[in-house]
């Protein structure tokens, strides 16, 4: 679709990727930022997006894009380009922001094993399916450090990343020098968030203190904190259940953790963040319980935004049930997809509403054979799916064709609201005048049938298996530069750069402040309390129960002088509390009258 300008004959320069001293670029073939500078191929940096509809989270609008260096520098008509530019002829189509897939997991070592999707290969898939960011984690394993952990994904993705990343870093222990490093990794290292994880009992499972440390710790930095919200201790409990009653097949990982478990650790997710005021972001939820948990927090005020995932979007949990094992063990993941299959449509409701804001896919791909590790247990089956390829299209399918969310709100979840709530926006996220030139020119008309024998991915399996959906990336810009034309994709290994993601949002952190200001807690002033105090006996505790009572709050005058009580003070107090109330009960009282009375009432009461 490559067309003069109007505004006069513009050469067309088409760039074909050359891998230095070969004849041609093999479509899987990749070029180093280095071959593309030294003059190998024509490095375009200029390049007109024509005749489009520009679509962002707020408006949408008729307009062309000129592109330079990298960075969007027109947004508009009749723009004056110069000569040299590449022009795409976008007309029937729409300009958005590039994808940002908020949770990804590209080569990660999990489970005993290590997902298939590198970065590379999972870059390149994101591409190739509109998604130009993605956001990864740098896990450690408990007692590691965290900083090491940033600097070990850092070296896996820098050389191979196809596009631009960031990372959360997972707090899956807890200690000083865990706060001390969560300090240098904001400060030095441009994180923003932190995730921690309630669920993988033994492993990365903090419990509650732990949470709320971390929480605190997140909110004098100014990060955002992220939870895996699932109850691992009933985890753990049902597994075992399961296990013995001899159910080891995949339909035991969803049975294991239900509904209610997932909910049940958002809502405590929420109600720890909000003691500590500090803003809280659920990854991946998946069901309607734990959907709905996080609503009623959001709606009592608490700062919480709620990440879905395509997996949770286009399918369901039925396929646990599948009687082929592999093709149910390819279904799982955590929290699983649920076994409701208006799960999916209830998700995008709330994506299209607001009480969800991000959508991610949690890629973290593992082959047939590495599933195959649980063959005769689900709790070791890798848990992960894929969805980095096709997250884009499977919500425009079940969420812009099915009528649910109009293409603003789309680019909202699958682009600008992740650059927003982690600190990116707009250099990510929006089609505007200094933005990235991170761009899809998407069609919103064609189809395509997903499969695992066509997707650009390494695994082996796809759960969106046979499903047809609109919408396909026809262009993919990134960085500035053309990386899927029609369908090819011409990946870059290495061009993609970390981006670092700076602290204290005002989109996050804006109103905690006023907030604070508005509900700190404040004494009550009133006279000292002069009334009877309980003694304690040194360990905390009142002596077996009894309360001893100060006996001056009983006697307001002084003894007798041969040390008797002054009958004219009282027996009782106003508390209501006897003179003798300290002392045990009596089986029988034993009238004792004065030596000289002779009272017939001598005798004994009981
Ligand atoms: O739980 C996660 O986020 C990681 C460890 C991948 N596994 C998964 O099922 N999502
Ligand atoms: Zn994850």
């Amino acid at each position: 679709m490559d067309a003069s300008s109007d505004e006069g004959v513009v050469t067309e320069e088409v760039i074909v990727p050359r891998r230095v001293g070969q004849a041609s670029a093999e479509p899987w073939d990749v070029l180093s930022p280095v071959d593309i500078e030294d003059g190998s191929g024509s490095a375009q940096n200029r390049l007109l997006i024509k005749g489009g509809r520009v679509v962002n989270d707020d408006m949408m609008q008729d307009a062309d894009v000129y592109i330079e260096d990298g960075i969007i520098k027109q947004v508009g008509t009749n723009l004056h380009t110069p000569g040299g530019t590449r022009v795409i002829e976008a007309k029937g189509h729409l300009v958005m922001p590039g994808g940002i897939d908020t949770h990804t997991h590209m080569q990660m070592p999990f489970m005993g094993t290590q997902a298939i999707d590198d970065f590379y290969t999972g870059t390149r898939a994101a591409l190739a399916g509109g998604t130009t960011m993605i956001m990864d984690f740098a896990l450690p394993q408990r007692g590691e450090s965290l900083i090491e952990a940033f600097h070990r994904w850092r070296t896996w993705a820098d050389p191979k990343v196809c596009c631009d990343y960031a990372i959360h870093v997972g707090v899956t222990w807890w200690s000083d020098k865990v706060a001390q490093e969560m300090e240098e990794l904001t400060n030095e290292q441009g994180v923003n968030s932190f995730k921690m994880f309630m669920a993988y009992k033994d492993t990365w499972q903090l419990n509650d203190e732990e949470l709320l440390e971390s929480f605190k710790r997140c909110k004098e930095l100014g990060a955002l904190a992220q939870v895996h919200a699932e109850n691992g201790d009933v985890i753990k409990e049902n597994s075992k259940k399961l296990l013995e009653l001899g159910i080891t097949g995949p339909e035991g990982h969803e049975m294991s953790r239900p509904e209610e478990v997932e909910a049940e650790a958002t809502n405590r997710a929420c109600v720890l963040a909000n003691q500590v005021g500090c803003p809280l972001y659920i990854c991946k939820i998946t069901s309607k319980l734990a959907a709905s948990a996080l609503g009623q927090n959001l709606r009592r005020g608490t700062l919480v935004w709620g990440e879905t995932i395509a997996a949770a979007l286009g399918t369901d949990g039925s396929h646990y049930y599948n009687p082929c094992w592999q093709h149910a063990a390819g279904h799982i993941m955590s929290p699983p997809l649920r076994n409701d299959p208006q799960t999916p449509g209830f998700l995008m409701e709330l994506l299209d509403v607001g009480d969800l804001q991000t959508t991610g896919t949690d890629n973290c791909t593992f082959s047939a054979a590495q599933k195959a590790l649980g063959k005769d247990d689900f709790t070791k089956i890798p848990n992960g799916v894929n969805g980095v390829e096709d997250r884009m299209s499977v919500i425009w399918e079940k969420g812009v064709v099915s009528g649910k969310m109009d293409p603003c709100r789309f680019v909202a979840v699958t682009s600008t609201n992740a650059a927003k709530i982690f600190n990116i926006y707009p250099k990510k996220g929006r089609i505007a005048v200094g933005s990235d030139a991170d761009i899809v020119v998407w069609n919103p008309h064609a189809t395509r049938v997903i499969s695992a024998k066509t997707h650009h991915q390494a695994v082996d399996f796809n759960i969106f298996e046979g499903m047809e959906v609109h919408g396909i990336a026809e262009f993919v810009v990134c960085h500035g530069r053309v990386v899927v034309e029609e369908g090819e994709v011409r990946a870059i290994s290495g061009m993609g750069k970390y981006v670092p993601t700076p602290v204290f949002n005002p989109h996050v952190y804006g109103r905690l402040e006023e907030r604070e200001r508005a509900n700190a807690p404040c004494k009550v002033e009133r006279a000292p309390y002069e009334g009877p105090v309980a003694q304690l006996n040194g360990q905390g505790m009142q002596e077996g129960g009894i309360i001893p009572v100060q006996q001056e709050t009983f006697y307001t005058r002084g003894p007798t002088r041969s040390g008797g009580v002054n009958l004219h003070d009282s027996s009782f107090h106003v508390s209501g509390r006897q003179r003798d109330d300290d002392l045990l009960p009596r089986t029988s009282i034993k009238l004792v009258t004065s030596p000289n009375s002779s009272s017939s009432l001598l005798g004994t009461f009981w």
